[in-house]
Parts: C-alpha cells; sequence; structure tokens
C-alpha cells in the first residue's frame, strides 16, 4: 500500500476486526509537540512511578531512557497494516502497540540449521542492498529476536509443511515454522511489510518500520505454479531465473516449463543429440531459438529449490512436435523430413503411435529428463494431438504414462488426457474456458487430481484489452478482476474441491520475444492467481485485492520490474520512493 492504508473491507477472520492502528496521543498532535517537554514529562512519570530504581541510576541511564520513550510517543505508525500482503494472509491480529523499526545493528539468528540459515542469508540478502545494513546471521539453539530477527525452525509447531507464524513486537520480529519452506514464505510477507524502497539495489534513506502484530498462515492448495514456454520463443537462463524470483515473491511453489513444441525443442537429451543441434536452431518468426544444456537446467533446478520451488519439466507429446520431426524424421509417421516451423498454429504435428522406436525416443527423452528433475512430476503435454485420434490417442497415452510410472515419476498431462486410463496419482491440468467438462470430471472419479487453469482466467498470454501490445484473445481478454474472481475449488463441474491440487497460471510465448515481455503478462495477474492459490477462501476480496495489489507497484517500480499499469488498480501516484542516499552510510539515517 501507499503511505495512506485503505481501510478496505476486513478480509480475514474475525482476528483482524481490529481498527486501523492510531496511536494515543496521535501522531499529528505529538508531531507539533516539543519532544524536549515530552521527554522531561516523561523522565518526571518515570520518577514518580519507581523511586527507588531511580534513586540508583545515574542521570544519563535517565536521559537515554527519557529520550527513547519520547522518541516511541514520536515515531509515526509504520506505513504498511499488517494485512497489507499479498496472496492474503489465513490470519492476522494487529498490534499496533507493537510497531518495530529495524536498527542498523540488527542480527539476524536463525536455528542451528543448514535450511534455516540459507532462509536467514537469503532475508540478509533481500534487506542489505536497500538499508546499507550489515545484517550479520548468527545461529541459536533457541533463536530470541532481542531487537532483531530471529528465524526459529521448530518441529513441534503444527503449522503445516508451507505454513509460518509471524510476531512483530518492540523487541523485533519472530519467525517460526516447521520447515524451512515455512521460514522462506515468512520472509516474503516480512519484505511486504517493510517500505516499498527495500527493493532498492542502491542504499536508500528510510524508517524501516514494521507494523506490530502476528500472523498465521498457511496456503489453501498445496500446487501453486505458473507455466513459461520456453519453446515459442527461447529465454535465457538468467530470464528463467528472474521469472522464478517473481514466483517466490508471491510464494508460489511450483514452475512448469514448456520444454518441446514445433517451433523448439529447449532440453538437451544426450542419446537423440539433433533434438537440440537440429531441433534446438529455431523459434517462432525466425529466430535463432536455443536451448539448454544439462549444466544450464540443472542450475534453473537448483536456482528453483533454493526458492522453494520444484520445475515441472513438460515433453509435449504425441502432438506439438515438429521440432522433433525435423531433427529425428524416423519419428514422423510418413519418415519424411517436414520443414522447420516457425509459425504459430497448433495441431498438425504428431510423432508415429505406430512405430515402436517412437517409444524408445518417448523413454529415452523422459528417462533424462526425469533424470535432472528431483521434484516428482513429469509432464507429458498431451494437448491438441488433432491427428491422433480415439483409441489410437488413449493407447499412446497409456503407454506413455507407464514410462513415467517406470521412471518413479508421477504423470501430468493437459486435460486432453483425460480419457485414457487412470493410473496412481495422474494429474490432469485443466485448461478449458468453460467449467461443465464431464470427460474431466469422470478422470477425476477414477481418481485424476487437477489443476486448474481456466484459459478464461489463468492464461497470462491473454490480452488485457483490446489495445494490449502483445499477446492472445482466443480465450476473451482477461484484466485483473477476470483473473482474479474465480474459484479453482468449485470451477470445474462435478470435481470435489479435495480432488483439487491446485492453480497454475500459463504463459505462452508466441507473441513473448523478452524479458520485458514476460513481465507485462505476468504483473500484475501472477499475485491474482498467487492469492487464489495461498489465501483461504474467505479472504477473497475483489476491492481488498486491489488495494493491497496497487501497494506492489512502488515495489515492482523499485525494483526495476516491467507491469502493465492495469487502470482497475489503485495505483499510488504520489512518489513513494526517497531518494538515493547521499551521505556516508555510517550516517544516521533517520529521515
Ligand atoms: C493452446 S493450452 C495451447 C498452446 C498455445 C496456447 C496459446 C494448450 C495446452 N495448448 O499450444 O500456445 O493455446 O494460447
Amino acid at each position: 500500500m501507499s503511505t495512506t492504508p485503505s481501510p478496505g473491507p476486513t478480509t480475514v477472520p474475525a482476528t483482524d476486526a481490529v481498527p486501523l492502528p492510531t496511536r494515543e496521543p496521535d501522531a499529528a498532535t505529538l508531531a507539533g509537540a516539543d519532544a524536549a517537554t515530552l521527554a522531561q514529562a516523561d523522565a518526571a512519570t518515570l520518577a514518580q512511578a519507581d523511586a527507588a530504581t531511580l534513586a540508583q541510576a545515574d542521570a544519563a541511564t535517565l536521559a537515554q531512557a527519557a529520550e527513547r520513550a519520547a522518541g516511541d510517543l514520536l515515531a509515526p505508525p509504520a506505513p504498511h497494516r499488517l494485512a497489507d500482503v499479498v496472496p492474503a494472509p489465513q490470519q492476522i491480529q494487529p498490534d499496533p502497540t507493537g510497531d518495530w523499526v529495524l536498527p542498523a545493528e540488527a542480527v539476524i539468528v536463525a536455528s542451528a540449521d543448514p535450511a534455516a540459515l540459507a532462509v536467514a542469508e537469503q532475508l540478509a540478502h533481500l534487506l542489505r542492498p536497500a538499508t546499507g545494513y550489515p545484517l550479520p546471521v548468527t545461529d541459536a539453539t533457541t533463536p530470541e529476536p532481542a531487537g532483531g530477527i530471529a528465524l526459529a525452525l521448530d518441529d513441534t509447531v503444527d503449522l503445516g509443511a508451507e505454513g509460518y507464524r509471524l510476531d512483530i513486537t518492540t523487541d523485533g520480529v519472530r519467525v517460526t515454522a516447521s520447515t524451512a519452506a515455512g521460514l522462506f514464505y515468512a520472509v516474503q510477507t516480512l519484505r511486504q511489510l517493510l517500505p516499498a524502497a527495500i527493493e532498492s539495489p542502491d542504499p536508500v534513506t528510510e524508517r524501516w518500520a514494521l507494523p506490530g502484530g502476528t500472523i498465521t498462515d498457511a496456503p489453501r492448495f498445496p500446487y501453486r505454479g505458473a507455466m513459461l514456454d520456453v519453446a515459442r520463443h527461447f529465454f535465457a537462463v538468467e530470464d528463467v531465473l528472474r521469472v522464478v524470483d517473481h514466483l517466490a515473491r508471491y510464494k508460489l511453489n511450483h514452475l512448469h516449463l514448456h520444454l518441446t513444441d514445433d517451433q523448439g525443442w529447449r532440453i538437451a537429451v544426450d542419446s537423440w543429440p539433433k533434438l537440440t543441434t537440429i531441433g534446438g536452431t529455431t523459434e517462432v518468426g525466425g529466430g535463432p531459438g536455443g536451448h539448454y544444456t544439462k549444466a544450464d537446467y540443472a542450475r534453473i533446478v537448483t536456482y528453483a529449490a533454493e526458492r522453494h520451488i520444484t520445475v515441472v519439466p513438460e515433453i509435449d507429446l504425441p502432438g506439438h512436435t515438429n521440432a522433433a520431426l525435423v531433427a529425428y524424421p524416423e519419428l514422423a509417421p510418413d519418415k519424411i523430413a517436414p520443414p522447420p516451423y516457425t509459425g504459430t498454429e497448433v495441431g498438425f504435428s504428431y510423432v508415429d503411435p505406430a512405430d515402436e522406436r517412437t517409444y524408445d525416443f518417448v523413454a529415452d527423452a523422459l528417462g533424462e529428463v526425469a533424470a535432472l528433475t528431483p521434484g516428482p512430476w513429469l509432464h507429458v503435454g498431451g494437448d491438441e494431438a488433432f491427428k491422433v485420434k480415439g483409441e489410437v490417442y488413449t493407447g499412446f497415452v497409456e503407454r506413455v504414462q507407464r514410462i513415467v510410472a517406470d521412471l518413479g515419476k508421477t504423470v501430468v498431462g493437459w486435460h486432453q488426457l483425460a480419457p485414457a486410463a487412470h493410473l496412481d496419482g495422474r494429474v490432469l491440468q485443466w485448461w478449458g474456458t468453460n467449467g461443465e467438462d464431464p470427460t474431466t470430471a469422470e478422470a477425476v472419479r477414477r481418481g485424476a487430481r487437477l489443476i486448474v487453469s481456466p484459459g478464461n482466467h489463468a492464461y497470462l498470454d491473454m490480452k488485457y484489452a483490446p489495445d494490449t501490445p502483445i499477446g492472445h484473445d482466443w480465450a476473451g481478454l482477461i484484466d485483473v478482476r477476470k483473473a482474479y474472481d474465480w474459484d479453482p475449488g468449485t470451477h470445474v463441474a462435478d470435481v470435489p474441491t479435495e480432488a483439487v491440487l491446485g492453480v497454475e497460471a500459463p504463459l505462452w510465448t508466441e507473441s513473448v520475444t523478452s524479458l520485458a515481455d514476460i513481465e507485462l503478462l505476468l504483473l500484475p495477474r501472477l499475485p491474482a492467481i498467487a492469492e487464489l492459490g495461498w489465501s483461504p477462501r474467505a479472504t477473497h476480496d475483489w476491492n481488498g485485492f486491489r488495494d493491497r495489489l496497487a501497494g506492489q507497484g512502488p515495489r515492482w517500480e523499485t525494483a526495476g520490474i516491467t507491469f502493465h499499469r492495469a487502470p482497475e488498480i489503485p495505483w499510488p501516484t504520489a512518489p513513494t520512493i526517497p531518494a538515493q542516499r547521499k551521505v556516508p552510510q555510517t550516517e544516521t539515517t533517520t529521515p
């Protein structure tokens, strides 16, 4: 939020029924008052209250205490409310008397556990550039805030695999979670509660105030994802890492990479090298394409894992395979290499389901990708294979599903897989535009779980408005409200909420050629989808979301992230980014 907190509808359970933070006496009155008078008055009060202690205390100590008390009374409240977080936390208990300002000498202390210490280092990395504070990281058996930030890993607390508790008091910040993922999500929350200037890559003059109170938080769904199509256009590792950062910010935990399509094969497969040396050299529009070496891919997987994000690799089969057929014509039904494809049509290509060599290829490619994949999922596509019909299609899919199971992975596929036989654990990714889908509902009755990605709500490649410079509109226009106003738990008819594993926002890249393009389509809709995946349904409220989302704008601006200034969001117009600090960093930085 901007500096004027919005009193928008309360969207959290009863514990948030606390009015906006106000101080007694209010800040305006105090601002006009004379600090010295206040300090004296406070000293007098202290003197009356505890004469015995005072008798022992020396004058310097007294003066310091009085000054501190006066400072506290004069301090304005933290600029953000505890509720100014996207995705909305499960439970919020504000305590306006608990506001805390991060001091230059603060220490970050974490449980003596490598995973907890790693999160502490990540927090320090987030806070050091803008604050210019050293923020050393230490460990302790029982971490205590002691005027700094404590990250406690505690497996006796019942907060779930990803939950956390965040307490902000005048003594500092205490984060508690039973997993490193929980600590990491608390850090993302903490980041949003600080002034937007915390996103600055350079030191700025700011009062790093946090709003007092407690947040208890945990996700609604275990699967919260986004997909990046690196096949239609290829994106460098650095760009993908930056997308991972955006996911992490909003507590998404899966990155689905659409690695292969008609226009390019993007992942090295040693046993079929021409997939990349030939199949990787094209992309939509005739650009040079590219591919990830195994080392590149491992870098993405590791970077994502450090941010508690699981990579879900997709090898799209049996359709969307023109690039593979160019490289290996033996896989084509007519055994003739098709011309490379750089257009944007779909549904024309397929690997030969009648040739055993095809299944060798599938097993080799999926096997090598599985070996690069620590996560449980292998996505096998299955969409728009218009030329592989009926039992030939289901027969192909059933063989591929077994290959995945034999590799020890869990099958994910687009919902076109639905008519194929069920296989333990199988997950369908539903991308329809009409929630009436009896075939998918039937597959769910047979045991499938669903990732919900409605084309007309969650497809980030759809334009926001007719004048959006890039993107599609085949599933309609998706403004921020359209991205936000639906419920993954009830969206597909006759699919119970319990069968919904979660939600994913796919970004297809036929018209997306740069990181700035990616960000323009991702933001601000990605946080909307993230909130649907994380926040309890009871918090769902468009007006409240709009206000909270507006507060993200200055953060993106400060961090140099491109976003769409959606007209329905009340982005703050006043400058919210303090001037860069021109004084030596050792000087006091109180504004
Ligand atoms: C449909 S959604 C596709 C993709 C396209 C996308 C464009 C799905 C599983 N298949 O091949 O890129 O539309 O919006």
